[in-house]
């Protein structure tokens, strides 16, 4: 069993009061880890040190030596990838080829990224008859980054290089759900020379240490990603310090397939964003509007994608849909589709758990559940199940569809199949969201704002979106 601690200026830390946690591995139930309960204390330890950091060298480093160092973080995390995956996997119950593939070569790509994007980043100077003004930027000082479990290093990964790259310190709070990653993160960050106290990782719960880190008056700005419900306390909490805020929360993404789309290629476009880390992703398609005329040709070969995706044991290379994270969210969604039966939905594949060897049978495994003949206003067509759930609607023209593609309180994403070009971008312009992909899904340029709208969130991360974020503008006026 691993026993993870605290980072705190540069130590391994346990929690001041010795509370510790057990970190569950979903694949087969049994316990992986035990790691730090940590409270108000541990959180104020951090933030101190992370305060000493910013005043002290580490506010003085310049924008060529960050992207440096985030470049070897990144080529660190390269030449251990294999490493990473394997902790991933064995905390969420991803499939190993998930972790190979999509969650560690981002949190790779992350550092590359944000490294590039200071070195050629630029401000603004706006000359005055008489005066000059010109613009330069500032880190906030410590930033508070609060992570999910689901995407654990890929989204840490996401807030860390941009907050790092352009000169703050960091105090990290990952799910407790998922704490290995991180820590592995922060011994990366040690190694390639960080100085103590830049980056500090402080395990443990949501309302242990979460909200006294958002709470915490020398804490500049969180950034959040999380479940809606959470995100609303966050920002109630940071309400009263001004702090800046950046809230990445939930979806209930439409993937809309038209009679004029690639058929083919729409049911396997929707598969993959159903079922991408079992359905377990912000952006997952997790209602699938198809126009009717195309509706039961979609459906066959929609379903007959989900069948070739094999489920089971994560460590196994060919696992493409495996666990859900816990027991308490396995209950969640398979109460979803309870719910759907008593809705009046028909489940047209899964619906049950998997037949499993006798390993795994401790593991929190459910099918990959198509479901059709809802309403698209009930109540499992509208929250968020946030595991491997779709439901299926069809519906008769552009109007239909978008009025069900919007008709949730989120706003987060929607995919769109169409051959028709002019459609595809006046479908856009109406649809209420923050991200829109046409014959495709989670295509990702890291330039681009990402982030939703109505309760998805608020602001956006990405490029040019999280470098405002982490810093401050100051004007500099000069009379001349
Ligand atoms: O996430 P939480 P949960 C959705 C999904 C899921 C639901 C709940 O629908 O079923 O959210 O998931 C920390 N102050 N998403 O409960 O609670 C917590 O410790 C400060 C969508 O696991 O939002 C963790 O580090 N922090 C989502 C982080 O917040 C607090 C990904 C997220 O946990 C806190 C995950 C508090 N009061 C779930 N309470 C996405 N957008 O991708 C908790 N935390």
């Amino acid at each position: 069993m691993i026993e993870l601690a605290n980072h705190i200026d540069g130590k391994a830390q346990p929690a001041a009061s010795g509370a510790t946690l057990e970190d569950i591995g979903p694949a087969t139930g049994a316990v992986v880890a035990s790691i730090p309960d940590s409270s108000a204390e541990d959180v104020d330890a951090a933030v101190g040190a992370a305060r000493r950091a910013f005043e002290g060298p580490w506010g003085r480093t310049s924008t060529a030596e960050r992207a440096d160092l985030c470049d070897a973080v990144a080529d660190a995390i390269e030449a251990d990838l294999d490493r990473f995956a394997e902790l991933e996997s064995l905390d969420t119950g991803k499939p190993i080829h998930t972790a190979r593939t999509i969650d560690i070569p981002r949190a790779i790509a992350n550092f590359r990224f944000f490294a590039g994007a200071v070195r050629h980043d630029q401000t603004g100077a706006h000359a005055m008859a008489d005066a000059i003004n010109y613009t330069v930027r500032k880190p906030l000082g410590v930033v508070g980054l609060i992570t999910p479990w689901n995407l654990p290093l890929y989204l840490l990964s996401w807030k860390t290089a941009p907050a790092l790259a352009t000169g703050n310190t960091v105090v990290a709070k990952p799910s407790e759900l998922t704490p290995l990653t991180a820590s592995a993160l922060a011994d990366v960050l040690r190694e390639v020379g960080v100085p103590d106290g830049v980056f500090n990782v402080v395990h443990g719960r949501g309302v242990g240490a979460g909200a006294p880190l958002v709470a915490h008056p020398d804490v500049a700005a969180i950034s959040f990603t999380g479940g809606t419900a959470t995100g609303a306390h966050v920002a109630a909490t940071a309400a009263g310090t001004f702090k800046k805020l950046s809230l990445e929360l939930g979806g209930k993404n439409a993937t809309v397939v038209f009679a004029d789309a690639d058929v083919d290629a729409a049911a396997a476009g929707a598969a993959r964003a159903a079922f991408t880390n079992t359905g377990q992703v912000c952006l997952c398609g997790s209602r699938i509007l198809v126009q009717r005329g195309v509706y039961e040709r979609f459906m066959e070969r929609f379903v007959a994608a989900v069948e070739a995706m094999p489920q089971g044991d994560p460590r196994d290379a060919a696992t493409r849909v495996s666990t859900v994270i816990s027991a308490a969210h396995r209950d969640k969604v398979a109460s979803y589709v309870a719910l759907a039966r008593e809705e009046g939905g028909t489940i047209r594949f899964g619906g049950g758990v998997p037949d499993l060897p006798p390993e795994l049978r401790g593991g929190f495994y459910l099918e990959p559940t198509v479901v059709e003949g809802l309403s698209p206003g009930c109540r499992t067509s509208t929250e968020e199940i946030f595991g491997p759930v779709v439901t299926v609607h069809p519906f008769d023209d552009e109007a239909e569809a978008l009025s069900i593609a919007n008709g949730t309180r989120y706003g987060l994403s929607a995919s769109v199949w169409t051959s028709d070009l002019t459609r595809a971008h006046g479908f856009a312009a109406s649809l209420k969201v923050g991200m829109v992909w046409v014959n495709t899904w989670l295509k990702r340029d890291l330039r681009v704002p990402f982030g939703g709208t109505k309760d998805s969130g608020v602001g956006r991360e990405g490029g040019k979106y999280s470098l405002a974020f982490y810093t401050e503008d100051q004007n500099v006026c000069i009379q001349l």
